[in-house]
This record gives C-alpha cells, sequence and structure tokens, in this order.
C-alpha cells in the first residue's frame, strides 16, 4: 500500500488542509512513493508558533542532556541506516552505495554535535576597569525554519537540525516535496530519539504556501533563522525575504565548481576526480563538476582518457553497480534537457548521445518503466561565455575548456560568479597555494573531488553560492546562537566605560 504522507506539527499529524501531492521512483515513474499532503501559509504559520512554544521549555534543558538526545539519533539512524537508505535510493534513484554514505554523514554530524552538548563554551574577558567581569553567552536564536533541497533528502537537513537542536532551538523542517518519505522517515527518528513534543515539526507544502508562511511567521516573530538548500535563484528570495525582516539566513544555494588540471597533474587521478566530481549522483550534487579547465599542453590526454573512462561507467538501475542512477524527479529532468539545447554547434560533444536514454541503452539502465535516465555528457570547446560555462546544469554534463597559464585558469574558475567548491590536480605544491589564494570558493580540494566534503569542515559559499554563511563543524553554532555579552562590576560604584578606565 502507497504511503499516506501529512505534516506533523506539535506531534500530532495534521491531515487538513491537503493538497495532494504523489511523491514518485524516478527509476519507474509510474511507481508512487508516498501520496503526500500539502499544506497551506497558515499551517506553516501555526507549526512556527507551536515550536516557539515547546522552545522555550526546551532551551532550559541542559545542553548535555540536548547532547543525549542528538546521541539517540545518531544511534537510531545508525540502526535504521539500511532501510533509510533504501528509501532514499527508491524516492530520489541515488544509487544506494551513495545513499547509505549519505546516511552515514548524519551519524557522523550526531557523532560531531552530541559532544559540543558539553561545550558550547562562552568565553570570559578582561575589562578596562578593575573589579568588574565581562562575559559571552551562546544563546540559542529560537526557531529555526529549515527549508530543503532533495538531492541531499536526510544528510543536508541534518546538518541544520542537529546542531539547531543541539543548541537549544526548536525547528519547522519544509523539506523537498518530491523527498518527502525520505525526509518523514528521517523525522519519525528525530521523534523516536526523545525529543518533546513540538521542538522539531515537519511540514509539507509547495513553494509559495511556503514563502507565505514564513513571512507570516517572520512578521509574527516566531522564527528567528531560515536555513535554505537549494537554488540560487529561490536563494536570493529567500535573502530578500528575511532581509525586510531583518534577518541573515544562512544560505547554501548553487555551484559551478571548477577543476584545474595543470600540466604536472596525475592525469588517471584527473580523470577519476572529474567521473566522480561530474557524474556521481548525475551531477545533481550542488558541489559536482561544472567545467575542467585544463592546461592546453594535456588537454588531448585528458579528454581521451576522460572519453573513455564515461563510456565504460555503467548508468541504470540505482540499486545495481552503477555510477547514477535517474535524474531526481520529472521537473529537474525538464530543466535539464533545456540545458541541453545550450550545447552549440562550437562545442564538440566526446560522449555520443546528449539525452534521456529510451530504449537499447548499451549501458544497462533499464528504460522499460519510463525511468529519468540520461545520457552522461562531456562537451568540449566550451568558451567563457557560453552558458554551459556559466550555469549550473545540474546534470550529467561537463564542460571542458583550456589554459595556459595558472593566472589565467584561476579566472576562468571565478568567472562564472559561483563560490562553492573547487578543486585543482597538481603535483605542484607552488600551483595548489596559489589557486588556493586567488579562488573564490568556500571550499578547495587539492587532487580531490569537488564534491564529497566531510561533515566536520565548514561548509558554504560566496557569491551567488551563498551569502557567506557555513555549515558544519563548530562554524555552523554561529548560524544557531547568538553572542550574548554580559557585564558584571562588584566594585560598589558606577564605574563608566573609555571615561573612568584606570590609570597605571
Ligand atoms: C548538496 O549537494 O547540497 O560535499 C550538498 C558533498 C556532500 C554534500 C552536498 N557532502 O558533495
Amino acid at each position: 500500500m502507497t504511503r499516506q504522507l501529512v505534516s506533523v506539527i506539535g506531534g500530532k499529524d495534521i491531515s487538513s488542509p491537503a493538497v495532494p501531492y504523489k511523491s514518485i521512483n524516478p527509476a519507474r515513474t509510474g511507481e508512487i512513493v508516498a501520496d503526500v499532503g500539502l499544506t497551506d501559509a497558515e499551517t506553516f504559520a501555526a507549526a512556527c508558533r507551536v515550536a516557539r512554544e515547546a522552545q522555550r521549555e526546551w532551551a532550559r534543558v541542559p545542553a548535555p542532556v540536548r547532547g543525549r538526545v542528538i546521541a539517540s539519533v545518531g544511534r537510531l539512524v545508525e540502526a535504521n541506516a539500511e532501510t533509510l537508505a533504501r528509501l532514499v535510493t527508491e524516492e530520489i534513484g541515488k544509487p544506494y552505495a551513495e545513499a547509505l554514505g549519505e546516511v552515514r554523514e548524519i551519524v557522523d554530524t550526531c557523532d560531531f554535535f552530541l559532544g559540543e552538548g558539553r561545550r558550547l563554551y562562552g568565553q570570559t574577558v578582561p575589562s578596562e576597569m578593575p573589579d568588574k567581569n565581562l562575559f559571552t553567552f551562546r544563546v540559542p536564536v529560537g526557531v529555526a525554519a529549515i527549508v530543503t533541497a532533495g538531492n541531499f533528502p536526510v544528510a543536508v537537513p541534518s546538518w541544520y537540525l542537529v546542531p539547531a537542536l543541539l543548541c537549544g532551538n526548536a525547528a519547522v523542517w519544509k523539506p523537498a516535496e518530491y523527498a518527502a518519505a525520505s525526509a518523514h522517515a528521517l523525522y519519525r527518528l528525530f521523534a523516536a530519539a526523545g525529543l518533546p513534543e513540538g521542538v522539531l515539526n515537519l511540514v509539507f507544502a509547495d513553494g509559495e504556501a511556503t514563502f507565505a508562511g514564513l513571512d507570516l511567521a517572520l512578521t509574527e516573530g516566531t522564527v528567528h533563522k531560515v536555513g535554505f538548500t537549494g537554488s540560487t535563484a529561490v536563494g536570493r528570495a529567500v535573502g530578500e525575504l528575511c532581509g525586510r525582516h531583518l534577518q541573515s539566513p544562512c544560505l547554501e544555494l548553487g555551484g559551478k565548481n571548477p577543476m584545474v588540471v595543470t600540466p604536472d597533474a596525475d592525469l588517471d587521478l584527473a580523470v577519476e576526480g572529474a567521473l566522480f566530481a561530474g557524474f556521481g549522483t548525475a551531477g545533481q550534487r550542488c558541489t559536482s563538476l561544472g567545467t575542467a579547465i585544463v592546461h592546453e599542453s594535456v588537454h588531448a590526454e585528458f579528454t581521451a582518457r576522460l572519453t573513455v573512462a564515461v563510456a565504460s561507467a555503467a548508468v541504470g538501475d540505482p540499486n545495481g553497480d552503477v555510477i547514477y542512477g535517474p535524474l531526481l524527479d520529472t521537473r529537474f529532468a525538464e530543466r535539464y534537457e533545456d540545458y541541453l539545447t545550450w550545447i552549440q554547434p562550437h562545442h564538440t560533444v566526446l560522449t555520443g548521445p546528449t539525452g534521456r536514454i529510451t530504449s537499447g541503452n548499451p549501458r544497462g539502465a533499464f528504460t522499460g518503466d519510463g525511468g529519468l535516465y540520461y545520457h552522461p555528457v562531456v562537451v568540449d570547446g566550451v568558451r567563457p561565455d557560453d552558458r554551459i560555462f556559466l550555469e549550473e546544469t545540474f546534470g550529467p554534463l561537463v564542460g571542458v575548456t583550456t589554459y595556459s597559464t595558472l593566472e589565467e585558469a584561476v579566472e576562468l574558475a571565478n568567472r562564472p560568479g559561483y563560490g562553492l567548491s573547487s578543486s585543482i590536480y597538481t603535483t605542484d605544491p607552488r600551483s595548489a597555494f596559489r589557486f588556493r589564494e586567488g579562488i573564490g570558493a568556500g571550499m578547495v580540494s587539492v587532487n580531490n573531488s569537488t564534491s564529497g566534503a566531510e561533515a566536520h569542515l565548514p561548509f558554504g559559499g560566496n557569491g551567488k553560492s551563498g551569502n557567506g554563511s557555513r555549515q558544519s563543524g563548530m562554524w555552523v553554532l554561529d548560524q544557531f546562537t547568538r553572542w550574548q555579552a554580559m557585564n558584571w562590576d562588584h566594585s560598589g560604584r558606577l564605574q563608566k566605560a573609555q571615561m573612568d578606565v584606570a590609570e597605571i
């Protein structure tokens, strides 16, 4: 029987209003994974009110005890890892091995933050006056509204939810509709870990209801931090909305992530890196490779080897041993098909057909059930003003261009104006450091993939990739707490800062 899913607010299922939505299996588009009831803006705002109430109590729970709840979340996710990963594979077509890795990333995040419950350090700061003490405290922000994409339907939400809850906030989580079943399964594991009702709420809503609901909640003062992962266009709108309410959101947006290949690079490694970064997850990571910027002296060799590697990579059933499965959802497939029209006559497609794999697929993809499978595409001869060079395509497509000096490579790498991830393949440490200094990205890999960040380094971007906010590790604490400064004068007299400074 198909799953019937509705929002959960204050621990209760909210079945009206419920606009019907079907989450489908992208490997078999006739198969419904869940019937989802999408709710409206008023219900979104109601969830924020419930969260606000629950948050006051939750903030009073000692942080080490909150850390124990996070530890239980980690244990429960670990115990249910295979079931959760299978569901992710079924719902968004992510190969099972990758889905299991994604679930692992939740456990890693819990491992990191359960200990933070015993730290959450503040500071003592010297005063300019005698008999006066200065302190800082981390204070929870209040309610976090978390709006997430479906390409990482469980790991990326946990990057927000785990630290937000650990810090003493409540959360209203609005996942992508097309990943509703995966989100609901993760929500249930959080709830089973002993979170009080109302501290975490799950709201299924479309974009319009979410925006209107957020606007309402921000006006009412029941949301204090918005976390958003998704496209640059929507992120801009979220940023504008938050700005009107004097809030700075945590924005994790798109990427056009470059890889530079220097003349001295290990080309086998570079090709393997390009294959994984460009085609892993069907190129649908925000950290996926966009353009390979290859030194002109190794361009012919690099493209020849990459073409061979791509030709032998299996695309198909995400339960099998494949590099990637179907695209996430029909909406994404349609958008990707539009990006394919950006391929220009001056480009050279090195890999054969570019569109949907419909029949007679040589790569072993199971096409009979309307799976959203697409050919891997490598486009050579990309120029810096091509749309394919400048914009994120979010599909299995990698562009290739050449450079002659490292300065030029850095300039090309920065040109699209995104700034999430980047990589350089080189055996020369000077090139690696010069690249790091010049690149505008928040993340730099040397001899490694643009994608696949570990869950305890700062994750985030600049420019069109975000507003400079960082997720993961201790850096995300600054998103979910605010610094409170305290001064305590025990001199018995009114000492005035700047006016009563002690003289030697
Ligand atoms: C995303 O696509 O939104 O670095 C996040 C990576 C993953 C996360 C990607 N750990 O590729």
